[in-house]
This record gives C-alpha cells, sequence and structure tokens, in this order.
C-alpha cells in the first residue's frame, strides 16, 4: 500500500506562501488573507457576520493537497475553527467556518484586532456558550491576488475600516 506523508516531494508551497489574496464568499462574505509563511496567516474580514474584525499571526496548518489545491486549517483563541481550500489556478475558495454559539449570539465580541485582546477573547470562549457549533460552508470567488514575498508586515496592517475607499476595488 503506498503511504502518503506531509512530507513528501508534493509539498511544494511557493505557490502559496507569501501570497495575499482577495475573495468575496457566495453569502457576500469579504475576506482578505495573507499567507506570511508556511504556518502562519495574517487577516482582515471586511464585510459578513464579523466584519471588521482582523488577525496578525494566526498558527495554521498549511498543506497541498494537489496541483491547484492547498488547506489551511486553525483554531482561532475565539474557539472558531476554520478550513480553507484555495484553488489559486481556478481563482476559487471553499471556507468552512465552525463557530462557537458566542459569537453567533453576539458577532461584535470578536469584531476587533484580535492581537490587543487576546485575554478577553480567551474568557469569551471560556465562557461560551460553545455548543450548538454554527457552521458556515461556502465558496468563494478571489477577485484579486499578488506576491507579497514572506513575512511582509505591510500588508495587513491597520483596521478595515481604516482603508482607501478603492481598496477592495482592486481586480486581476
Ligand atoms: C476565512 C474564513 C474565516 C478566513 C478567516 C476566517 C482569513 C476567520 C473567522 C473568524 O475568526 O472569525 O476565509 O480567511
Amino acid at each position: 500500500m503506498e503511504t502518503i506523508s506531509k512530507d513528501d516531494t508534493t509539498q511544494d508551497l511557493s505557490q502559496i506562501v507569501g501570497r495575499h489574496f482577495i475573495y468575496t464568499y457566495e453569502n457576500d462574505w469579504r475576506y482578505e488573507l495573507y499567507v506570511r509563511n508556511a504556518t502562519t496567516i495574517d487577516y482582515r474580514i471586511h464585510a459578513g457576520m464579523v466584519g471588521g474584525r482582523w488577525v496578525k499571526g494566526q498558527f495554521v496548518d498549511l498543506v497541498r493537497l494537489d496541483s491547484d489545491n492547498y488547506k489551511i486549517s486553525w483554531t482561532e483563541p475565539t474557539g472558531t475553527s476554520v478550513s480553507v481550500n484555495i484553488m489559486p489556478g481556478q481563482r476559487r475558495l471553499h471556507g468552512v467556518i465552525f463557530f462557537p454559539q458566542w459569537i453567533k449570539q453576539h458577532p461584535e465580541h470578536s469584531v476587533c484586532f484580535q492581537n490587543e485582546h487576546l485575554a478577553e477573547m480567551a474568557e469569551y470562549r471560556d465562557q461560551g456558550p460553545t455548543y450548538p457549533i454554527y457552521v458556515v460552508a461556502a465558496f468563494a470567488k478571489i477577485t484579486f491576488v499578488e506576491d507579497c514575498g514572506i513575512d511582509n508586515d505591510a500588508v495587513i496592517a491597520c483596521a478595515p475600516a481604516d482603508l482607501p475607499a478603492d481598496y477592495l476595488a482592486r481586480t486581476n
């Protein structure tokens, strides 16, 4: 039987690491994701249930599943878990977000620059309620992509509200 390991030669991440994506889900939620390096992302949420939220330095699991299919999975300090499949060549993405119940009830509690509110997020997470988990699964269209290199702190550097008005309008 053939065994597949994460360390085999299919794990060429050069087409995903350093990439900066802007995308719109089927439900009109708009997200922006920068793959800082093979284990870390930065992101901003422009529109959706928790629009306005932004995060730097989130630790993730990143794997290449196929030539144009990368999976990024992680759990937030809020207790939200996310698994995103990115197909850069197809300009498509599929995300599954598992929100704890407290975020569905009070999305505004998680809308902040999370890095400055880590203790508060942990408190909300531990207080719950966690269940029932609210699952949102949707495809998205990638409207903009660029290569920003590794560990570039200028990519995600301010709140969504502080960006120029035409920031999301850039398409390529
Ligand atoms: C995404 C879907 C969800 C994403 C991030 C999240 C950066 C995070 C959600 C949250 O913590 O509220 O595509 O990409």
